[in-house]
């Protein structure tokens, strides 16, 4: 061992020795219990940020621990790698997305290999590769069949510039991100997927998620968000038809005094058709970004149809109008406004000179001021005839009931939660395998002619749409049912579909006849999730609806993918997320040239709890550093001492002095701690911190005898161990210094002795007549006899006592002993 920690060589060398070994090259093992820990793969941008490096610590932390508990460890990465960056990559340099995504794949896996992660890399897996998409097209052909997948008209963003369909990230302030134009709403055939069907299970299934953030449970509750209320039938006045409703508060039907239709409903598109002024207006509801953020911040608009229904119950006349806050795909697409007890459309009836009716009170008062705002709580009704005095839930019942009675409602549980659109235009994804036919419509690609091979060499024009749109050689195909001439489908999936089943495909990557085998039930489901909060709701549901797909196949036997999540926090600088137009991010590369990667992961690990954000700071980094740099020396020290030693001695516990079991004491609390710390509490900087103390209860250790010497080879024999999945590297080197033949990674985890934090000597004080006269030193089981004995043999306490008679003694254990002397 050197005496100077020179990071570079020892981490080349450790490195070179986990890939000569295959150190990370897992098979499936009854044997063994399994450990399956998994970190979000990333998208291949080009270089690894410090959000990455984070990320990623985290997992190799995890899943070093769990190898060296024994556990059979699988830990995989792989590459996100269809997506947008790339389309724009190829338009700023002239570079075909698939080049660009392959380089960057190449750079950034060279950055991990240096960081030192423990991935099996027989297993990385990219999803641009068609060996991968070829099964997602494959599941989605079956799902098709299933009923699972349909196609209808869905709004997409329009450049009417550049002539092309925009991701809603290329929407800025609804303008065209290239051209600048004001985006429009186009309908469009797209595919979706059925995830409402799995709404209630992946709802209740958040029940049974105990290993995962309270806070990732709510937002995936609030995102499916399951309502409970009715339907409504309004009869129309002018013909025979009815116009329903969906609403959550049947309790303020007596209320009503209009009703709202989405722009997009039958009702206002036929009205729309006689009068010109409606039909400006349907039109320009169309105009603006079609994220929900965009629908939210609208001015509240509308305009009367001319149309009239009754009220279910009072069969009063009721006036209809279109608004564009009433959203077409949810509920029915029309709502009965109550504009004394919602904010939204008590705003609309006071621009519009609408009546407003008040007929819910608070339980404690006579009535309800309406004049300023809605009065939005729950209550007791008024005004509501047969209903007066009824609170919600009674209310709820007694108007279900005679509405269902009369068939004029039932009731009825909706989902926030929409089917999920998974086309897109773009170019860089997995092609849908979908061929359109004149006759037959559109047929899915059969399985003997998967995959549908996205071309990979394509020219990309200024304006950005997709290349395939204009590929005829490629678009051009036979009907896979009826053999005429037929045209391919030319939008892709959305990249959430891909990674949406990644996990599952790691442990059957190399399967050539199936998109899984039943190597997937050995190790799923994952045992530990790690990655960024931003994917708390959209991936995550994905996934765990893509995981009932698979099962509901018969590929997988669990309900759920991820049994344990852990989101780590944001990496900031000066107070801000690192980023690039910021101009405050730090380099991970430079710094592991720096201080080498050990440094790096130690910082990260140290600087904060994990799921909290994280503070760079260059001294935060400095003083992890140092802190290796002593281990070093210590143990560097302790070796040239034993070589110069004629013999080693083992430990001999019960030899120990008072001093040696002090320092034995250090070592095993800093066991006990670091193992609870790193097993069950994920709480890596306060395992740190027992390392550190550790570390300086060594260093002031004294004494140098064969006990000494034995003692602080346990010691650090235990630091190394206790640091190994933090400092992978260090600890390779240093636990092989220290006489091991065998890698630190396949040595087992050190075990904590109970019995050396007891304390096995007790100083007890003496007192004479109350008055302390001495102290004394007793194991800590002495009874009663033997600490009397000691009291009495005490130098001090016998001058003390002189002539004098004991004539009571008296012990309080572990603290004192008094002498009563006559
Ligand atoms: C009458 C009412 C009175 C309502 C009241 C609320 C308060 P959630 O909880 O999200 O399910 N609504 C129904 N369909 C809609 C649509 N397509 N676009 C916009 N709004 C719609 O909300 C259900 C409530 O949202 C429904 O209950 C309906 O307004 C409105 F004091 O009906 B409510
Ligand atoms: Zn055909």
């Amino acid at each position: 061992m050197h005496a100077n920690y020179d990071p570079a060589s020892i981490e080349a060398a450790a490195q070179a020795y986990w890939a000569d070994h295959h150190s990370f090259e897992v098979r499936e093992d009854d044997a063994r219990e399994k450990f399956y820990c998994l970190s979000m793969f990333p998208y291949p941008s080009g270089k690894l940020h410090m959000g990455h490096v984070r990320n990623y610590t985290i997992g190799d932390v995890i899943a070093r621990y769990q190898r060296m508990q024994g556990k059979n460890v699988l830990q995989p990465m792989g590459w996100d790698a269809f997506g947008l960056p790339a389309e724009n990559a190829a338009m700023q340099r002239g570079v075909a997305p698939a080049a660009w995504t392959y380089e960057n794949m190449a750079y950034m896996r060279g950055q991990l290999q240096q960081l030192g992660f423990g991935y099996d890399w027989s297993r990385e897996l990219a999803t641009c590769h068609p060996q991968y998409y070829r099964w997602e097209q494959w599941l989605f052909t079956r799902l098709l069949e299933q009923g699972l997948v349909y196609r209808k008209n869905a709004v997409v963003n329009w450049d009417p510039v550049d002539q092309t369909v925009l991701a809603n990230e290329q929407v800025i302030d609804g303008r065209g991100w290239r051209s600048g134009a004001l985006v429009e709403k186009r309908e469009i055939p797209q595919w979706f997927l059925k995830i409402t069907d799995y709404a209630d299970e992946l709802l209740t299934g958040l029940d049974h998620l105990p290993g995962w953030p309270e806070a990732v449970k709510t937002m995936q509750r609030n995102w499916i968000g399951r309502s409970e209320g009715l339907e409504l039938d309004f009869a129309l006045v002018e013909d025979d038809g009815v116009l329903t409703v969906f609403t959550t508060r049947p309790d303020t039907l007596m209320g009503v005094t209009y009703v709202a239709v989405a722009a997009d409903h039958p009702l206002a598109q036929q009205a729309a058709v006689s009068n010109p002024e409606l039909q400006a207006f349907v039109a320009n509801c169309r105009k603006g970004g079609v994220s929900e953020a965009d629908l939210e911040t609208q001015e509240k608009r509308g305009m009367p149809l001319g149309i009239n229904v009754l009220h279910p119950i009072s069969g009063e006349t009721i006036p209809v109008w279109t608004a564009n806050f009433v959203l077409m795909g949810y509920g029915t697409g029309a709502v009965m406004a109550v504009p004394a007890h919602d904010q939204r459309d008590w705003e609309f009836a006071e621009k519009y000179g609408i009546a407003k009716k008040a007929v819910i009170r608070p339980i404690d008062a006579e009535g309800v001021d309406i004049a300023e705002a809605a009065m939005t709580e729950r209550g007791v009704l008024f005004n509501s005839g047969a209903f007066d005095g009824l609170d919600f839930a009674q209310a709820f019942d007694a108007i279900a009931v005679q509405v269902e009675r009369d068939g004029k409602g039932r009731r009825r549980v909706n989902y926030r939660l929409r089917d999920w659109g998974v086309s897109r235009q773009r170019y860089w994804g997995c092609p849908i395998p979908v061929v359109h036919c004149s006759d037959c419509g559109a047929v899915s690609v059969p399985a003997e002619q998967l995959p549908v091979v996205l071309p990979e060499e394509v020219q990309f024009d200024a304006a950005g749409g997709s290349p395939l749109k204009k590929m005829r050689e490629w678009i051009e195909t036979a009907c896979p049912k009826c053999g005429g001439p037929a045209e391919r489908e030319t939008d892709t999936f959305d990249t959430f579909m891909e990674s949406s089943w990644y996990y599952a495909r790691y442990t059957a990557r190399d399967q050539q006849e199936a998109m899984l085998d039943g190597r997937a039930d050995y190790w799923l489901p994952v045992d530990q999730y790690i990655g960024g909060i931003e994917h708390a709701i959209l991936h995550l549901l994905y996934a765990r609806f893509f995981h009932r797909l698979m099962r509901d196949q018969g590929l997988v036997n669990s309900d759920e993918p991820f049994t344990k999540l852990l989101t780590q926090g944001m990496v900031l600088k000066d107070g801000s997320k690192m980023s690039k137009s910021k101009g405050n991010t730090v380099d991970p590369e430079a710094m592991i040239a720096r201080y080498g990667a050990d440094t790096v992961r130690l910082f990260m690990m140290f600087a904060a709890p994990a799921e909290m954000s994280l503070e760079w700071s260059d001294e935060g980094v400095e003083g992890a550093h140092r802190f290796l740099r002593r281990v070093w020396r210590l143990a560097h020290e302790h070796i040239e001492q034993a070589a110069m030693r004629a013999e080693a001695a083992d430990l001999d516990v019960s030899q120990l002095s008072e001093a040696q079991r002090a320092v034995r004491m250090e070592i095993h609390r800093a066991i006990d701690k670091v193992s609870r710390d790193l097993g069950e509490r994920q709480s890596f900087n306060t395992a740190i911190a027992a390392c550190m103390e550790l570390s300086n209860a060594l260093q002031k250790a004294e004494g140098n005898d064969a006990q000494d010497h034995a003692l602080m080879q346990e010691g650090l024999e235990a630091l190394v161990r206790l640091l190994s999945p933090i400092t992978p590297h260090f600890a390779h080197h240093v636990w092989n210094a220290l006489g091991h033949s065998g890698a630190v990674i396949d040595a087992a985890w050190p075990t904590f002795d109970a019995d050396a934090l007891v304390q096995d000597q007790l100083e007890l004080v003496v007192q004479i007549n109350g008055k302390l006269r001495g102290k004394i030193k007793v194991a800590a089981d002495a009874d009663q006899e033997t600490v009397i004995a000691a009291a009495l043999a005490d130098a001090e306490v016998l001058r003390h006592l002189g002539e004098k008679d004991v004539v009571k003694k008296i012990v309080v254990p572990g603290r004192l002993v008094n002498l009563v002397a006559k």
